[in-house]
């Protein structure tokens, strides 16, 4: 009879369990119009285009999501009652973390879901119109290895300025075996200032492009030309046949792709672009300052991979100043060297916070900045 009662007893609370599981089970997994944290149009997709529907739904607030992350998974929300003027998404979609507020926060996610799809994803967004509107203005137009390539990504001109526009988004392709990095600067642009405006810029080796949005955050749309951003692409430091052969050169194509520009309406703006052909070249065969062919040939970065100390030599006393990022792209290290250059240095990465890694050492001198990709094992 005692043995009866128990075995009741261990049903009843094995079927309890199921229960319970099952509940969480029901309000852990969503099935219609399902909030992916970064996909922010609800295309399927978390891109650099989602920054265009984050600048219109900027400063808004709704109801918090409940159980909300950030991991790439269809989450149940409750609607805001609030929709993206054309793409029509609810604007729970944008609070990619979930807290009820669309703020700074949230664009953060685009980049750490980025490029990462779902069942709705029918295709990219975006233009690929050929013309004058959207360009490169190169800053150099060759780069050895190790060296960057600059340029300015230039919107409209004085003949052809660019009326209305709230945000655009575009990537561009480039041929990742020679890229090592690419760096986004904003600070200069005429779709806006500081607050009023923001940039956004990815890059990774796994895909094959870098990619770049700049939107208004105020509603205002704007109208002009010039300068929306400054590219800076880090050349691998070693490229196999430039290395032996110093007469030969690559052709390093950098094409627009995908490129959607709005208006406050999320209206197309029909943005044509054209890309630019830019050069590889092994050092010896650029025109530069002799002091830049040198520091570039001359720089000693050893051990690498290293445990602990990273040698920094070059022949001359010029080293400036000296920065490490870590592989989530964070300064963990800088040193001024100011009036008193140096030779040489060592670092030894147990004196800061370093998780093993790959890192980004920059060496600076008067004429030349030089990135180094060290291994801290
Ligand atoms: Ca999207
Ligand atoms: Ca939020």
């Amino acid at each position: 009879m005692m043995k009866k009662q128990g075995n009741f007893l261990q049903y009843v609370t094995l079927i309890f369990v199921l229960l319970c599981g099952l509940q969480f089970d029901l309000r852990a997994q969503c099935s219609e119009d399902c909030v992916w944290p970064g996909d922010m149009n609800a295309n399927g997709i978390a891109n650099n285009l989602d920054v265009l529907a984050y600048g219109i739904a900027f400063g808004e607030t709704g109801p918090a999501r409940a159980d909300a992350t950030t991991t790439w998974e269809g989450q149940t929300a409750e609607d805001w009652g609030q929709n993206l003027p054309l793409l029509g998404a609810d604007y729970k979609h944008i609070d990619a973390d979930g807290n009820g507020v669309i703020e700074l926060n949230d664009q953060f996610i685009i980049a750490v879901n980025y490029n990462q799809t779902n069942e709705n994803f029918v295709g990219l967004l975006g233009n690929n119109l050929a013309g004058d509107d959207l360009f490169l203005v190169p800053q150099n137009t060759v780069a050895a290895p190790g060296g960057s390539l600059f340029f300015d990504v230039h919107l409209g001109t004085e003949s052809n300025p660019i009326n209305d526009l709230y945000g655009i988004g575009f990537q561009l392709e480039l041929d990742t075996q020679y890229v090592q990095e690419v760096f986004f600067d904003f600070s200069e642009s005429w779709v806006g200032n500081d607050e009023e405006y923001f940039g956004f810029g990815k890059y990774t080796d796994e895909i094959d492009h870098a990619s770049v949005a700049v939107t208004r955050l105020d509603g205002n749309t704007v109208s002009g030309f010039g300068k929306i951003a400054q590219i800076e692409i880090v050349i691998t430091d070693v490229i196999l046949g430039l290395e032996v052969d110093t007469t030969a050169c690559l052709p390093f194509p950098v094409q627009f792709k995908n490129v959607l520009a709005i208006d406050a309406e999320e209206g197309d703006l029909m943005i044509r672009s054209r890309g630019d052909s830019l050069t590889l070249k092994h050092p010896s065969q650029l025109v530069l300052s002799n002091s830049f062919v040198s520091f570039l040939n001359d720089i000693k970065v050893s051990p690498n991979p290293t445990m602990r100390f990273i040698n920094i030599e070059t022949k001359h006393k010029n080293i400036e100043r000296l920065l490490l990022f870590d592989s989530n792209a964070k300064l963990v290290f800088q040193q001024n060297f100011d009036e008193e250059k140096v030779a040489s240095f060592r670092l030894d990465t147990q004196n800061f916070y370093c998780l093993p890694g790959v890192h980004i050492l920059v060496i600076m001198s008067e004429e030349a900045v030089l990135r180094k990709r060290v291994i801290l094992l």
